[in-house]
């Protein structure tokens, strides 16, 4: 590929003699005192120079500016000045990066950015609430909103970009800062001053997302949420390219949904009162990874059920145990990625996680050329993908095939990649010493991104800074029950509310209340405990209201 060395203006060529112009006078508007929203449709074709942008482009450009009233139909938000628009590629034929700014009209000084999801690939709405958040639309409630769509277009599903080095150097952090540079930049021109707080917020991806600002670009941010982060991008891709050998190549190594959902069923009758609690939810997970010996026992096939039973619906063969102990027992590299990162903690398997989920273990025994989320397994596909797109530069690689522990020439892509695309690194000694906070949430049933990996993340820090400079600047909150997006229990909970409340006043939280969004048990309430501790039932009361558990120590 080659790089364009032209000027801005040469970059925006395309764009056409009109957008120059208004870019004069959006310049002119921004000497100005601009005062939202009468001057929002000037920020139409503004341009800002790469200079202006704190790692290398083409400059942006704003291609979209519009006023939404209060009053427009299906709008919550009050009134807003909607800004779309472009941050330029600097290589040929990788796709610029699509943003969106919301500059609401009753300013509360504050600015979110919004992470992504899977492999990203749309521009993520700025004007939604928050997922899990019972709470009105950040944008609102005051905050301006920025979001985009990480340097490429697609479904979350599609990393066929993974061949682009620009796209994935955006994909991996560069989008994040580009972004975020754009947007200070607009909401100076907007509001005629910076945000007093900028705040970041995602899940997954945008977890990854969350984490990478605080360890790559400290000094932007004073508060992060960061949800189930994929922090070991690598491991994770890795660790499902594993699992769908374990299911596809391994004979007799797959598992039907019925199977998957008879571990589960068995797990839960073994460790749903271990809380004190009959309520659904393996709320102690350690006294039921005590008890894990014994369930794996009762599930294995005997030499009679194996003959008798050709379906083997009620018991594990051999291979079938093989691979959920490879999801439980995670990644065991015998080199080492970034960071020194050898390993991948594998998941809760035997301590009430549902792998027969939409973004569980395979629904169909037969594998396609092309490996789907749902008959496939949501691991292995986004594992073969990745080693397809990203590791083989190979659309028609089969994955099967790939020695993830012996990768031969492909181990310094690999590590490149888990240095580009991945946030193991455990220096955030910057972030913590000027005051930035951390909220991070997480199931400790999520079946896609292991809990254990964000705990022996959280773990590392500890070791590393001590639990005194930890508490000062982060919270864990794991939730039984709850899985990635889906689960048991569905947690819904103001985390924008809780860290803003920290960072601008200075209220630490602690346990804080949370309501169940799973259609099923809909309303009921739980401590969300900071971990390690879990919600415990005291015995009495109803077991729908949080005020019948207490935190208990693990
Ligand atoms: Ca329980």
């Amino acid at each position: 590929m080659t790089r364009r060395n032209g000027s801005v203006l040469e970059a925006f060529k395309a764009i056409g003699f009109a957008a120059l112009t208004l870019t004069a006078s959006g310049y002119a508007f921004a000497q100005r005192t601009p005062a939202l929203p009468r001057h929002c449709t000037d920020l139409a074709g503004v341009l800002l120079p790469a200079a202006s942008i704190g790692l290398p482009t083409n400059g942006a450009l704003v291609q979209t500016a519009s006023m939404i009233l209060a009053t427009a139909t299906g709008n919550l938000d009050g009134d807003y000045c909607h800004l779309t628009g472009v941050i330029r590629a600097q290589t040929d034929g990788t796709p610029d990066i699509r943003f969106e700014l919301n500059l609401p009209s009753r300013w509360n000084g504050r600015a979110v950015q919004f992470g992504g999801g899977g492999y990203s690939g749309s521009v993520v709405t700025g004007t939604g609430p928050m997922p899990f958040s019972p709470d009105r639309a950040p944008l609102g409630r005051g905050y301006v909103t920025l979001s985009d769509d990480s340097g490429h277009n697609g479904d979350s599903s599609e990393a066929n970009f993974g061949m682009l080095d620009e796209a994935v150097t955006n994909f991996g952090y560069a989008h994040l800062k580009k972004a975020h540079d754009v947007a200070l930049a607009l909401i100076v021109r907007g509001y005629g001053r910076p945000p007093e707080h900028m705040y970041f917020a995602g899940g997954s991806t945008g977890g990854r997302e969350g984490y990478t600002v605080i360890q790559r670009y400290p000094d932007d941010y004073d508060g992060v949420i960061a949800n189930a982060p994929a922090l070991n991008f690598s491991g994770v891709r890795l660790l499902g390219v594993e699992t769908g050998q374990h299911e596809y190549r391994t004979p007799g190594g797959y598992l039907s949904p019925q199977l998957l959902e008879y571990v589960y069923q068995r797990t839960m009758q073994m460790c749903d009162t271990l809380d004190g609690a009959a309520d659904g939810i393996v709320g102690n997970i350690e006294a039921c990874r005590a008890k894990e010996p014994e369930i794996v026992e009762s599930l294995r096939c005997t030499a009679q059920e194996v003959q008798d039973t050709p379906a083997f619906d009620n018991c594990l063969t051999p291979p079938q145990l093989a691979t959920l102990e490879k999801l439980r027992d995670g990644l065991h590299l015998p080199y080492m990625l970034a960071w020194n990162v050898d390993r991948y903690p594998g998941y809760n398997v035997f301590q009430g996680t549902r792998f027969t989920s939409m973004l569980g273990l395979a629904h169909s025994a037969e594998r396609p050329p092309q490996p789907a989320f749902l008959p496939n397994g949501y691991l292995f596909a986004q594992g073969d993908a990745y080693i397809k797109y990203f590791v083989t530069h190979n659309p028609t690689f089969v994955s099967l095939n790939f020695d993830v522990m012996h990768p031969g020439r492909y181990q310094p892509q690999l590590f490149t990649l888990s240095a580009t695309i991945g946030a193991m690194n455990p220096d955030m000694t910057r972030y913590m010493a000027r005051g930035g906070k951390l909220i991070t949430l997480q199931g400790l049933a999520d079946e896609v991104i292991s809990p254990n990996q964000t705990i022996a993340y959280y773990n590392g820090l500890v070791a590393r800074y001590g639990q005194e400079r930890v508490d000062r600047f982060m919270r864990l909150y794991m939730v039984p029950g709850f899985q990635h997006g889906n689960g048991v229990f569905i947690p819904s909970v103001d985390l924008l509310g809780t860290l803003d409340d920290w960072v601008t006043h200075g209220h630490e939280p602690e346990t804080l209340l949370v309501t169940d969004l799973a259609p099923a048990t809909n309303g009921r309430t739980r401590p969300l405990c900071r971990y390690p501790a879990f919600p415990r039932y005291i015995g009495k009361g109803n077991l729908n209201r949080a005020s019948s558990f207490i935190c208990a120590p693990s």
